[in-house]
């Protein structure tokens, strides 16, 4: 079983596409665990990113995320991160082929709407990083029954 973290970014929920960012994952048959509205801090931001600091686009990258609103999702299942991972697309949208998230929603790599980590290490790390264990729910409370 792996986790993965999604993040809606500013710009995805400023224009209105949670409903359709949200309708293609969990068609896909993802089992979301964990949903919240949040603003990212920039201290969370520096966290959450660390890994780009010293990169050329890590001050914009930090202000982009802490913009506005967003909207953090925890997913949990078998390969979740490659699921997540090919329905949200390539990095930079003008990159990311026609029926992925970015490739049909965005054109630009400063504002490609979501994010998702992008190992099951990063997964743990960043579902833990966003979430209290109180806001996710358990796999034995969940109703596996329903989805498969
Ligand atoms: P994310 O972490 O947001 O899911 O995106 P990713 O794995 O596909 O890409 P990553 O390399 O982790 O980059 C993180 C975010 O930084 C911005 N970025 N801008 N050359 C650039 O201007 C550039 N490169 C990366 C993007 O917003 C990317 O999602
Ligand atoms: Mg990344």
């Amino acid at each position: 079983m792996e986790k993965s973290l999604i993040i809606l970014k500013p710009d995805a929920v400023q224009r209105g596409l949670i409903g359709p960012i949200l309708t293609r994952l969990e068609a896909r048959g993802l089992k979301f665990i964990g949903i919240k509205l949040s603003q990212i801090s920039g201290d969370l931001a520096h966290k959450h990113y660390g890994v780009h600091e010293g990169k050329p686009f890590f001050a914009g990258l930090v202000s982009y995320i802490t913009s506005g609103p967003v909207l953090i999702v925890a997913v949990e299942g078998k390969d979740v991160i490659e699921i997540v991972r090919s329905t949200v697309g390539a990095t930079n949208p003008v990159k990311a082929a026609p029926g992925t998230i970015r490739g049909d929603f965005g054109v630009n790599i400063g504002r490609n709407l979501i994010h998702a980590s992008d190992s099951p290490e990063n997964g743990e790390n960043e579902v833990a990083l966003f979430f209290n264990s109180e806001e996710l729910i358990r796999s034995e409370r969940s109703v596996d029954q329903w989805i498969t």
